[in-house]
């Protein structure tokens, strides 16, 4: 390795004490490569032309879907905002309503069809793009309009008999209902397949490519930082909902973020219980904020309440989807990503989450007898009734969960996964470990003879309108592990750090020693050495063998620190 001392100083060498308020952000809306969406059409063809030959079926063939409409506000002339119909958008690109999309699947030429617009639209919508404009933009073979589709399709049909369309039909698992397969006039004149097309779509999207990866990122990056901003402005006495401005404020002014992945969800005290609060019927509009950022007993002690804030913005489909809250359940959160790689049953990882978080209850005194008898009784679904994480994408619960045939579990708890698949390189799934006092689980599980036993109810009753917690980041399964795409503060320090005004990432780090965990200030990164300075360790030995040498060369293995660096987070600290 090359001297540490020549290397670039990285981390935290720039902004000294006196400089001014920093720029509420570090980053810019990235380009959208539309060879995005080239390279999915590719992989789709690919898989299905491979799926075609097996059976020994003709090629000649198209993939045909209907993009997304308008909608209006009921029966009003009030258009909703539109957002792209997910699969079409995968595939296309196209960010405009009305589309019809072809792909030859012998030769992988795409073909979009346009709406014709009447000319009215060019005094209220604004010019009327001519076919050359979306042949351009969206790097397609052929633009035609969609009054033109049964001509084009019979014309450049290379097969014998009616051309045969693939059209989308298939089941979403976690909506439960059914994509709607295309339909034009002048259908009847071809034949139709609605089996093949879905299982094969939607497994393209469970893998994500690179540029795919770079968009979800971006999404993570100006989310995870919007979630730094709402830490630090949060003030007493403010509403939810101005929790949720600021989030939104920061996605879209920053990182030109129109949509969100999801509706925000701004809970605090008791409504943190509410999985899905925010919704119109509970519009994040309570008063009494005052998020502490701690653990159970540190909260019980403050008589505070705690904000849950599962947020995340969309940039060009791709979303995000966060969730801050204080750190109780950081230990299953990090266990889990920590264990995660290809091959790993996603159903293990949930019941990894759920004996940690039951663990940590008994260590509190809320639940009295042997975790594994509670485990048999499936109690950690009292607690977490929602699954350990889903697949992320152009959708929050990006579809490909259960593959066609895949059985859901029975169980109570683990039927709420919304995927039981084995983890594999290239997918992008959240962990969201949980943890709550629902009264319409805890209640019936307290009275219940198989469960009653494992309750202190008087602990438990301390923690009446306590609400909930969750903890949530995104993560891309690599070949060895997986690498975490969301960063924000999630140890009791680092929330309070910049709850209390400290930029982000803190410049504060930890060294990891048998005697627990040290301050320290890290000047430089090189490769996996760091140098410190400013620790209030004495003695090197306490760092252990590897940093025998610290007081002298100040350099030490990353491992033994716990470090916030500009590329992204790595945690450190002994492995076992
Ligand atoms: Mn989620």
């Amino acid at each position: 390795m090359a001297n540490p001392r020549e290397a670039i100083p990285m981390a935290s060498a720039s902004a000294s004490a006196s400089s001014p308020s920093p720029s509420p952000t570090s980053l810019s809306p990235p380009q959208i490569p539309m060879e995005l969406h080239e390279t999915n059409r590719a992989n789709l063809i690919k898989s299905l032309q491979e799926h075609l030959s097996s059976s020994s079926r003709p090629l000649q063939a198209f993939v045909f879907l209907q993009g997304g409409e308008e909608q209006t506000r009921h029966c009003t002339d009030h258009t909703e905002l539109f957002r792209q119909e997910s699969y079409f958008a995968y595939l296309f690109g196209v960010r405009e309503p009305g589309f019809y999309g072809a792909i030859d699947v012998a030769t992988g030429e795409s073909i979009l069809f346009a709406p014709r617009l009447p000319a009215e639209y060019a005094v209220w919508l604004g010019e009327i793009k001519p076919l050359s404009f979306f042949k351009e933009r969206y790097m397609v073979s052929m633009v035609f309009y969609t009054d033109e589709i049964a001509k084009v399709l019979h014309d450049r049909f290379q097969g014998s008999g009616k051309p045969m369309l693939f059209l989308l039909h298939g089941l979403n698992t976690d909506s439960n209902k059914y994509s709607k397969p295309a339909d034009f006039e002048g259908i009847e004149k071809f034949k139709t397949d609605l089996n093949t097309l879905h299982p094969i779509l939607t497994e393209c999207r469970v893998f994500k490519s690179d540029m795919e990866l770079a968009l979800i990122q971006f999404a993570n990056d100006i989310s995870s930082e919007a979630h730094v901003e709402v830490m630090r402005k949060t003030k007493v006495g403010m509403k939810e909902y101005q929790l949720e401005s600021m989030f939104l404020h920061h996605t879209y002014m920053y990182g030109g973020c129109r949509h969100c992945s999801y509706t925000c969800i701004c809970a605090t005290g008791d409504n943190s219980s509410v999985l899905h609060y925010g919704h119109a019927a509970a519009p994040n509009d309570k008063t009494r904020i005052l998020p502490v950022y701690s653990d159970l007993r540190f909260l019980m002690l403050q008589d505070g309440d705690m904000a849950l804030l599962d947020m995340g913005a969309e940039y060009h489909f791709y979303g995000s989807d966060i969730t801050c809250s204080f750190p109780a359940v950081l230990i299953a959160h990090n266990a889990v990503i920590s264990s995660m790689k290809p091959g790993v049953s996603w159903v293990d990882m949930h019941q990894l989450a759920e004996k940690l978080i039951l663990k940590s209850l008994k260590r509190g005194c809320l639940l009295v007898g042997d975790v594994d008898e509670m485990m048999a009784e499936r109690l950690g679904s009292v607690f977490m009734p929602h699954g350990l994480g889903h697949f992320l994408g152009i959708d929050t619960h990006d579809p490909g969960g259960y593959l066609k045939g895949a059985k859901r579990p029975s169980e109570s708890g683990l039927k709420a996964l919304r995927t039981s698949r084995e983890l594999q390189e290239g997918m992008v799934i959240t962990v969201e470990p949980g943890c709550y006092f629902i009264d319409a689980l805890l209640i019936p599980a307290m009275e219940s003879s198989h469960t009653s036993k494992f309750f202190d109810c008087e602990e438990i009753g301390r923690f009446k309108g306590f609400g909930g917690v969750r903890i949530e980041s995104d993560m891309h399964v690599t070949a060895n592990g997986c690498v975490n795409m969301t960063k924000v503060p999630r140890e009791t320090w680092e929330i309070e750090g910049v709850m209390a005004g400290e930029s982000w990432p803190l410049k504060r780090n930890f060294v990891c020693s048998e005697n627990g965990m040290q301050e320290c200030l890290v000047e430089k990164v090189v490769g996996d050495k760091v140098e410190i300075k400013g620790h209030k360790m004495t003695k090197a030995k306490d760092f252990g063998e590897e940093a025998s040498s610290l007081d002298n060369e100040r350099w030490i293995d990353t491992q033994l620190v716990r470090l916030n660096t500009a590329n992204g987070r790595r945690q450190g600290g002994r492995q076992g």
